[in-house]
């Protein structure tokens, strides 16, 4: 999977995709991402990345020209399954949407920003608007560094353990089981009998059963929903 981030700030997340899994999957070959800055697809002398808005409201707006240039080239390049804009009034991002998009070969996100971007972007060039919650984030560039963890994650290979992305919470609509390591025992904090009983049949009970009672007291909605 390739992912394109389109960014005013691309220092702002270029770190984080140097680490942990997101730098694993880089290596491994399974995930490749781009940050690319918009400003240097600006040809005015200023690099301009934005303008004063017709009809004279406060704030600043995203240029048409810089995006579009970036983006055409992207797409002359390869194909591309979605070009993705980040804003609080998009679709909520979920695990659904995340296991959906991690099929795709080749995606662009484009951040949003919060003057607002020139909405012929959003009508010509966008195909998906997604936000991450109820909250307005300066940018969208924590955003989009959410949605590629919690993609490229899922992609098979990318964790070693690839049951260990199947069984977290949310997967199957349930929050996953607590989980314990050594010492079995500590300042008489006990971890709970069964995981030590070897009994394999027992154990993926009591973990079935601590994951409804959990989603059940913690998040009762994911239990109304009709699963992901
Ligand atoms: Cl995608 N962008 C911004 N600016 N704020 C947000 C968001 C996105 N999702 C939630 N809040």
């Amino acid at each position: 999977m390739r992912i394109d981030i389109l960014t005013v700030l691309p220092e702002m997340i270029e770190g984080f995709f140097d680490c942990s899994i997101m730098a694993r999957a880089k290596k491994k070959g399974l995930a490749e991402i781009v940050i690319h800055n918009i400003r240097d697809y600006t040809t005015d002398k200023h690099h301009r990345t934005d303008d004063y808005p017709f009809g004279g409201c406060a704030g600043m707006v995203m240029k048409i020209e810089p995006i579009d240039n970036l983006i055409t080239k992207l797409k002359s390049e390869r194909h591309y399954d979605e070009v993705i804009f980040t804003t609080p009034d998009g679709e909520q991002w979920n695990q659904k949407m995340a296991n959906t998009m991690s099929m795709c070969e080749n995606l662009i996100i484009l951040c949003g920003h919060f003057k607002g971007i020139d909405y012929r972007i959003r009508e010509h060039l966008i195909t998906k608007e997604v936000s991450i919650g109820d909250y307005v984030l300066t940018g969208g560039e924590l955003a989009a560094a959410v949605m590629a963890d919690s993609l490229v994650r899922i992609i098979p290979g990318v964790i070693s353990d690839e049951q260990s992305a199947l069984s977290d919470s949310f997967q199957d609509n349930l929050l996953a089981p607590p989980v314990y390591t050594r010492p079995a025992e500590y300042k008489g904090w006990r971890v709970p009998d069964v995981l030590l009983s070897g009994h394999e049949a027992k154990i993926r009970d009591w973990e079935f059963q601590q994951s409804l009672e959990r989603t059940k007291r913690l998040r009762p909605d994911l239990l109304e929903g009709d699963g992901i």
